[in-house]
């Protein structure tokens, strides 16, 4: 047994790839399941790929008990820091590999562990290694049979990748099950789970008439709580369909829902293993939230069957071709099935929050990384989000038709390969014959790119100039930075709301601008008054827009905007500013009366989806303002959003209280109107919890609520507002709850996100409770998480914010380094705060710097950020 962590963790490069020195054409692993001393046998035939007589394999965390190589006891092998290295081979040869690990002892949850119970593995991106010594890297595609043994009893369902081909009885007690696959597949993508669960079962039939199997598997008695995750898969099979023209390529579908997960899900071909957060769900314990969430991750999942499973990544620094393309097609999923503005709003938030956020911090990369240290590091928001909006923006250069001719073509050419973000765009470009290589700097650049805009009207001519200039600031890892192809869209308005026509040089125009220089100057013709121009609608690209609007422009778009996006942006572009001269000049927010009345309008506005009004009411959080300032006022921040809440609180008074009242009382259900009744409706309790006349509304809510959405909406306005009925209220909620940690997750996260002085207290206090376990990442991530972006707690000048977040991290350091390494990332952007701040946060990352075997998931964050 050895120690997988290196004094010092070495990076790799992108640069450096060369092809496997060997291929595996076939994988027979055979485990014998035990808690502490699991025995697996890995026979396989291996081919040299130029001659070479020499193998090196991963492995961590194994104990070799026997290698043959063609049926021979082989000792030439040599077992190093990294695995084994066996030579004096032929250039062909079967090899047979027994190992022995021990899945109690897997807290990391990577490899093979056991989630309360049950076993089951997480590959991705490099846990195989776990297993056994094998070619752990995703060019390496195999067709695997798994055989599992274990007690029958104890776990009566024993599941792999592919069809079951065979299955028997032993003695003392045991049994057998024997999974085939019969797509070559690279070992992130295997998975093996073993337990005793509820199943559901359902059927699809693709539209060729194929009959699939559909099995989730649940802890016992939660089989009513599945049925939303059914639905969503259904749907997803048949939108994949329709949309994308894929149909499923096995004869069963599982998924397993488990407790202990570091992240939401895996894709492991034929067998995903889901968070059970994103399986679980019915009307007393789930929110709207969690029911869309686990639409969009159930599709998600499934979508990688093509994006990612039959066509995969070459090597780890291409993971966006599998992820940026998946979150893409999930989101075109969520968008057709629901509401496609009020998606795009969501998803214009995490980019301009959390992902522009990263872009800035020491940790900044691009959508294809060029240098990693620990690949669990890189499933950012970057490569998934903003690899999303890259592909979003071919999707909008190419147009639909387009688009899909070019996803037919990279079907036609890489399935069942391991290919390249590069290969990708080859496909795009020539099926829709758009050059696409400037384009493709996306690819390989980092940050987020500013677009300045400034614009004239010349009454006499009847001209309106736009110019565009686009600027990226270096990044911590890169010093120039080119310019970049950006789709810009835009609408010009009269005053009294109607679309001015484009026309240049005479001739009409579309409304997408191509931006691929530093400047850019567009001179349109025949408008016949100085217009309001409505720039980067639908975000058609992941930058900053910065144009002087006036008040009153923005108020007029809020209104006559032909887009919904737009008019959204609009209302947030109007809020940011009376935000940025406050904290900036620290002066009151004082909202004028047509900035309430706008707001009033939409508010009143029958006509209009109330899921867009909620999001057109909500404010931007204090995460994506902070990204406005070089350096952040953390207070500064606090007082103007809370003051810009009450503001509109007072502003809208009776227009809330009547929308409140309007949208109780309906049946339960979730349909798209219903979620969107409730989500107005919360909306509004927000802002009414903030008057005291109306203190009462969040405490009638909770106790007559008989959905989870609306129990969370008083109880989180209960909390924002920090009412007297606050702990009560949370005190209700644990009692009634205790037994269920997915539920309790709720309050632990608001337990950690108390806007006041005293949320550590309310933190250590969560830690205590019987719900809680530190070895559980959902739990850690509701109560830690939800602290270390508290800007009231976590930022707390005497430091003991900070000072708990270290210990913290230390703790999980030995334990879970993925999940530490999750939730460091608030403390790396510390040279953006105040002086004082800036040194607590420094100190407690110099300490974590010199803490023994610190796991390089935290050496690579804490190295980068402490340069
Ligand atoms: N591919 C997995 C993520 C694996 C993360 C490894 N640390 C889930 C997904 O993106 O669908
Ligand atoms: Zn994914």
């Amino acid at each position: 047994m050895k120690d997988a962590t290196p004094v010092q963790p070495v990076a790799k490069y992108r640069k450096d790839y060369t092809p496997p020195s060997h291929n595996i054409e076939t994988l027979d692993l055979v485990f014998k399941l035990h808690q502490t001393q699991t025995v697996v046998t890995a026979t396989s035939k291996v081919l040299a790929s130029d001659g070479a007589s020499r193998l090196s394999l991963v492995g961590e965390h194994l104990e070799l008990k026997a290698l043959h190589i063609n049926g021979v006891d082989w000792s030439d092998y040599e077992l190093n820091d990294e695995g084994i290295v066996i030579s004096n081979l032929p250039p062909e040869f079967d090899m047979m590999i027994t190992t022995e690990l021990d899945p109690s002892a897997n807290t990391a949850l990577e490899g093979l562990y056991l989630s309360d119970g049950a076993f089951c593995t997480q590959c991705e991106a490099e846990g195989f290694r776990r297993i056994t010594y094998f070619l752990d890297r995703p060019d390496v595609l195999a067709k695997y049979t798994t055989t599992i043994e274990a007690d029958k009893s104890d776990f009566p369902f024993l599941l792999s990748n592919g069809n079951k081909v065979a299955e028997g009885e032993l003695e003392n007690g045991r049994h057998w099950v024997k999974w085939q696959d019969p797509h070559p597949k690279p070992s992130y993508l295997f998975a093996l789970v073993a337990g005793d669960f509820d199943q559901l079962v359902d059927s699809f039939t693709t539209r060729s008439g194929r009959k699939v199997d559909l099995e989730i598997f649940v802890d016992k008695g939660n089989l009513s709580r599945a049925h939303h995750a059914m639905l969503s898969l259904k749907n997803s099979m048949k939108w994949d369909e329709q949309r994308f023209d894929l149909e499923y390529d096995l004869d069963i579908y599982m998924i397993v829902a488990v407790d202990f997960f570091n992240m939401g899900a895996m894709e492991n071909k034929g067998l995903n293993v889901f968070n059970s957060k994103y399986v679980l769900a019915d009307q007393a314990s789930a929110t709207d939230k969690d029911y869309l969430g686990i639409e969009a991750v159930i599709g998600h999942e499934y979508f990688h069957n093509w994006t990612g499973n039959r066509v995969t990544c070459r090597d780890w620094f291409q993971l966006s071709l599998k992820e940026g393309l998946t979150v893409f097609r999930d989101q075109e999923f969520s968008s057709d099935l629901g509401s496609r503005p009020v998606n795009r709003i969501n998803n214009v938030r995490i980019i301009r929050g959390p992902q522009f956020a990263e872009d800035a911090s020491p940790m900044s990369h691009p959508i294809r990384p060029d240098k990693v240290i620990e690949m669990n590091n890189f499933y950012t928001l970057t490569v998934y989000e903003k690899g999303s909006e890259v592909i979003r923006m071919i999707h909008t250069l190419l147009g639909e038709e387009a688009f899909q001719s070019g996803m037919k073509l990279y079907f036609e050419r890489h399935d069942g390969t391991a290919a390249t973000c590069d290969d990708f765009v080859a496909t795009m470009q020539e099926a829709s014959g758009i050059d696409l290589d400037q384009f493709k700097r996306w690819y390989s650049q980092s940050g987020t790119p500013i677009l300045t805009v400034t614009d004239e009207y010349d009454a006499n001519l009847k001209t309106y100039t736009l110019n565009v200039r686009q600027y990226t600031a270096p990044t911590a890892t890169q010093a120039d930075k080119l310019p970049l192809h950006i789709p810009f869209d835009i609408e010009l308005y009269r005053q009294d709301g109607s679309v001015i026509p484009l026309v240049i040089d005479a001739k009409s125009v579309g409304s997408l601008l191509h931006i691929t220089q530093e400047s850019h100057r567009f001179v349109f013709e025949a408008v016949d008054e100085k217009p309001i121009p409505s720039l980067l609608r639908e975000f058609t690209a992941p930058v900053k827009l910065e144009y002087d609007y006036e008040e009153s422009q923005l108020v007029q778009l809020m209104k006559c905007s032909t887009n919904e996006v737009s008019r959204w942006d609009a209302g947030q572009t109007l809020l940011s500013q009376y935000i940025k001269q406050a904290v900036s000049k620290g002066v009151d927010i004082d909202l004028s009366k047509e900035v309430i009345n706008s707001f009033k309008a939409l508010l009143v506005d029958q006509s209009l989806d109330k899921a867009f009004v909620a999001e057109a009411l909500t404010l931007p959080p204090h995460s994506e303002v902070s990204g406005w300032f070089d350096t952040i006022d953390v207070d500064g921040i606090s007082k103007a959003l809370t003051q810009l809440k009450l503001a509109l609180a007072k502003g809208l008074e009776s227009e809330l209280l009547m929308t409140y009242q309007s949208l109780g009382g309906s049946e339960y259900d979730i349909s798209h109107q219903s979620i969107a009744k409730r989500a107005l409706r919360n909306t509004c309790l927000g802002y009414l919890s903030c008057l005291k006349q109306h203190h009462r509304l969040a405490q009638q809510q909770f106790d007559v609520s008989d959905n989870m959405t609306d129990t969370i909406g008083a109880l989180s306005s209960a909390n924002q507002s920090d009412l007297e009925s606050r702990e009560d209220l949370m005190n209700v909620f644990s009692k009634r709850w205790s037994h269920d940690g997915l539920v309790m997750d709720k309050w632990f996260m608001l337990q950690g996100s108390k806007p006041s002085a005293d949320a550590l207290s309310k933190v250590k206090l969560a830690m205590e409770h019987s719900a809680f376990s530190m070895q559980n990442p959902n739990r850690v991530r509701s109560v830690l998480g939800s602290f270390f972006n508290n800007p009231f707690g976590f930022h707390a000048l005497d430091g003991s914010g900070y000072q708990f977040a270290g210990e913290m991290l230390t703790k999980l350091n030995t334990t879970n380094p993925q999940v530490a390494s999750r939730l460091i990332d608030p403390m790396l952007k510390f040279a953006r705060y105040d002086e004082e701040r800036k040194q607590l946060m420094r100190r407690e990352l110099e300490l974590l710097r010199d803490t023994p075997n610190l796991a390089k998931d935290l050496y690579e964050k804490v190295e980068a950020a402490l340069k």
